[in-house]
C-alpha cells in the first residue's frame, strides 16, 4: 500500500515537470538600412492577466574602458540596476527621458572607481543612459512586461530561454530602427522566429 501511494505521487511529480517545462524561443533578426543587427532587443510582450513580481536580482550595468557595459539591457519592470563605475575616472549615469517622457529624467550623480548605484525601473519603456562627463558613452535600459528577452549577437541571433509554453507576441527594440512586431506560438522544446528591423 505504501509502495502504491510513492508511486502515485511520483508519477504525479514528473506529470508536473513535464507540465510547466520551459522551452526556448530562438531566431535571427535581419535588418534593413541598420549599421548593424547586433544589440537588438527581443522580448516577449505583456501577456494578458499575467503581471511577474520585482526581481530580486539585481542587473549590473558597468562603465569599463569608457564604456555601459553591456551596451543594452533588457529588464523586468520592477528591476533594480546597479551602475558600476569599474574605470579609475568619475563617471556620471543620467537619462534625459524614458520612451521620450522627459518626466522620467533621473541624474544618478557621478562616482569614483569601484562604486555603484542602483536604481529600480518602474516604468516602462527604454532609458538612454548618458554620462555628462564623457558625451560620448552611451547606453540603454529596456524595461519590459515579461522576464522573457534576449540581446541579439553580432549577427542577429537571439535566445530567449527558459520560456513556458504559449502563444506570445514577440517586439523588438533597437536603437535605430522601427518596432517589429511578430506572433510565435511555443509548443515543445523550441519555437525558431524570424524578424526584419527596419530604418
Ligand atoms: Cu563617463
Amino acid at each position: 500500500m505504501k509502495l502504491g501511494c510513492a508511486l502515485v505521487v511520483a508519477v504525479f511529480a514528473l506529470l508536473g515537470t513535464s507540465a510547466t517545462q520551459a522551452g526556448e524561443i530562438k531566431g535571427k533578426v535581419s535588418v534593413q538600412g541598420l549599421k548593424s543587427a547586433e544589440n537588438i532587443a527581443v522580448y516577449v510582450d505583456a501577456i494578458p492577466g499575467k503581471d511577474f513580481p520585482a526581481p530580486t536580482q539585481h542587473v549590473i550595468v558597468d562603465q569599463k574602458q569608457m564604456k555601459f557595459v553591456p551596451h543594452v539591457v533588457v529588464v523586468l519592470k520592477g528591476t533594480t540596476v546597479e551602475f558600476l563605475n569599474s574605470d579609475t575616472v568619475q563617471h556620471n549615469v543620467y537619462w534625459p527621458s524614458i520612451s521620450g517622457n522627459k518626466k522620467l529624467a533621473h541624474n544618478l550623480g557621478t562616482w569614483p572607481k569601484g562604486q555603484s548605484k542602483p536604481f529600480q525601473f518602474n516604468d516602462f519603456g527604454w532609458a538612454p543612459l548618458l554620462c555628462n562627463v564623457h558625451p560620448e558613452m552611451s547606453g540603454y535600459v529596456v524595461v519590459v512586461a515579461t522576464p522573457y528577452f534576449a540581446v541579439t549577437d553580432k549577427d542577429g541571433n537571439f535566445v530567449i530561454k527558459d520560456t513556458p509554453a504559449g502563444k506570445y507576441t514577440l517586439k523588438t527594440w533597437s536603437e535605430e530602427g522601427k518596432p517589429a512586431t511578430q506572433s510565435v506560438e511555443l509548443s515543445g522544446a523550441s519555437a525558431s522566429v524570424t524578424l526584419t528591423v527596419t530604418k
